[in-house]
């Protein structure tokens, strides 16, 4: 077997962000780049020799030669067992499945999530551990300072693998198994779910539309809705994993997943709609006629899990990341449950989740898990929804209602400013840390400011600290705002300003109008115009 060790000049500019390294398509595609960044890893694991690891992407544009190049230097750093998705196939969700079932030492999850994908697209490479979830701030860090003095990468001289064939290989002294990407996940989700209330739900005609949007869930999302619970056949549309996701965005958002949007609004609306993401782990979820803000649906699913099997012994603790809205914390203090905050970014509620102290959690961006992996998880919500759903015999804008009048609405949403000059930013938020301290007692459109501050957070588990992660800024009249940078971009810098209000009595309002004054405040506060140049932000969610 020809093992080579390759001399390599390091590149100073592989540290991993918010989940994992990404960057531009033509930038992983430098020479030696894909290798360096999978060396660096391997060489922060001290037990690598005879582990098992896992290894599969989204699919995106260069998730093969990706998933090749891995094999290969795995094989060669002598790792005993690569469990590959087949196609080179697996959804985040699902590798962290699988790294948790197989008793692997970890995974390299290949995605850049909800970004475009294609040759000027983007891509991405996470180490996730042995608990499944992504490597935490002090592994990453690792992996950056060994990237930084990479000065050679050992690499099998093999031909590529057939990935496309479930089996198993031998190469050297590693074997290699492709896997179906779906079996594990889906015996996982029958434990979890009941899946003969939805599949009577189904049989009693009721309809729904995913949309997979050209991405990763598709073939856990046909498997499971039309396979296994007897769904309608093309409940699940653009269900066929694309390299370029058929040219979209694939970010389920009103904005990316319109279609599916307008057809909820629609004269013809299904009973339910909901979309994932390019890696799966992500999902939106719309009622006929009404949106559900993630941050409403964690909420929700936090107030109705107990309905299902995995669930019924009830729920040890919240988390939500800081940014999402504060619904769930008003669902745990009914069940008397701990309520966690946390900053942006899954890794952060994986000690909570080792430690047992919480099994449910969540972000604004679209993203809803539970202690059954170490990743959020797009379809675990949906399938966790239509268990809900089967059990209470509520239509979903229902059952959404029916919250809001018992804990009252937390009206939300969030303005993201794309490509702004990096420095402006900077300057931006180093403006705003100056007048922290100022800021309590002033009055901006009508709202005064309470409190301001920049979140820092002490792991509760295991005491380590993160600063900075976020100007938040609460006004008396129950309102907040936050603002943060973007830790996923991979062009300038991205601004989300993070909006809400709660209003305990009226909750049929305009979001937009209800959250006018909260965004002229916002913008006032930070002068985002002065600094950015920009009247109005790029995305609205
Ligand atoms: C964004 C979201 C964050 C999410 C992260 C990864 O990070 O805000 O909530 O955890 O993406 O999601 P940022 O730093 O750009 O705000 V995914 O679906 O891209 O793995
Ligand atoms: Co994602």
């Amino acid at each position: 077997m020809a093992l080579k060790t390759v001399p390599t000049t390091a590149f100073p500019d592989q540290k991993p962000g918010t989940s994992g390294l990404r960057k531009k398509v033509p930038v992983f595609r430098q020479p030696h780049y894909v290798e360096n960044f999978v060396q660096a890893i391997f060489d922060t694991l001290p037990d690598k020799a005879g582990a098992t690891l896992v290894i599969g992407g989204d699919g995106r544009f260069l998730n093969r030669t990706v998933v090749q190049t891995t094999i290969k230097i795995a094989a060669a750093n002598g790792f005993g067992r690569l469990l590959v998705g087949r196609g080179g196939l697996l959804s985040t969700p699902a590798a962290s499945c699988v790294i948790r079932k197989s008793g692997a030492l970890g995974g390299i999850v290949l995605s850049a999530s909800h970004n475009p994908g294609g040759p000027d697209g983007d891509f991405g490479i996470k180490f996730n551990a042995r608990n499944g979830g992504p490597a935490p701030e002090s592994v990453t860090a690792a992996i950056f300072e060994r990237a930084k003095g990479l000065a050679e990468y050992r690499i099998l001289d093999v031909p590529d693998l057939d990935l496309d064939r479930i089996g198993e290989t031998t190469l050297g002294g590693t074997v290699v198994a492709v896997i179906d990407p779906v079996a594990d996940y889906a015996a996982l989700m029958a434990e979890l779910i009941d899946f003969d209330a939805i599949r009577r739900l189904f049989a009693g005609g009721f309809r729904m539309r995913f949309d997979a949007m050209s991405a990763v869930t598709g073939p856990y999302a046909r498997a499971i809705l039309e396979g296994a619970l007897g769904a309608a056949p093309g409940t699940v549309v653009n269900a066929e994993p694309q390299e370029d996701f058929g040219g979209h965005h694939p970010d389920p958002n009103p904005v990316h997943a319109k279609d599916l949007f307008d057809l909820l609004h629609g004269p013809d609306a299904p009973d339910f709609g909901a979309a994932s993401d390019g890696d799966g782990d992500r999902n939106m979820i719309v009622a006929p006629h009404l949106f559900v803000t993630p941050s409403d649906s964690l909420a929700i699913l936090a107030a109705h899990a107990h309905r299902a099997p995995g669930y019924a012994a009830g729920l040890a603790g919240l988390a939500r990341s800081m940014p999402t809205s504060r619904a769930a914390d008003r669902v745990a203090r009914k069940l008397g449950i701990p309520a966690y905050e946390t900053p942006t970014g899954w890794k952060f509620f994986g000690t909570l989740l080792d430690a047992g102290l919480i099994t449910l959690c969540g972000e604004e961006s679209a993203g809803t898990g539970s202690n059954h992996v170490r990743e959020k998880d797009g379809l675990w919500a949906v399938l966790l929804w239509l268990n809900i759903l089967a059990a209470t015999g509520e239509r979903a804008d229902a059952l959404v209602r029916a919250h809001w009048a018992e804990f009252g609405r937390d009206y939300y949403t969030r303005h993201d400013y794309e490509e702004v000059e990096s420095a402006s930013a900077e300057a931006l938020m180093q403006a705003l840390r100056d007048r922290l301290a100022d800021l309590p007692g002033q009055v901006f459109s009508g709202l005064t400011v309470q409190s301001a501050d920049d979140f820092r957070y002490v792991d509760p588990v295991d005491g380590s600290v993160t600063e900075r992660q976020g100007i938040r800024i609460a006004f008396a009249e129950d309102a907040r705002v936050v603002y943060r940078l973007s830790g996923t971009g991979t062009q300038g810098a991205t601004l989300r300003v993070y909006l809400e209000r709660y209003d305990r009595d009226r909750h049929d309002r305009d979001p937009a109008e209800v959250l006018s004054p909260v965004v002229a405040a916002a913008r006032a506060i930070a002068d985002i115009a002065g600094h950015t140049g920009r009247a109005e932000p790029s995305v609205v969610t």
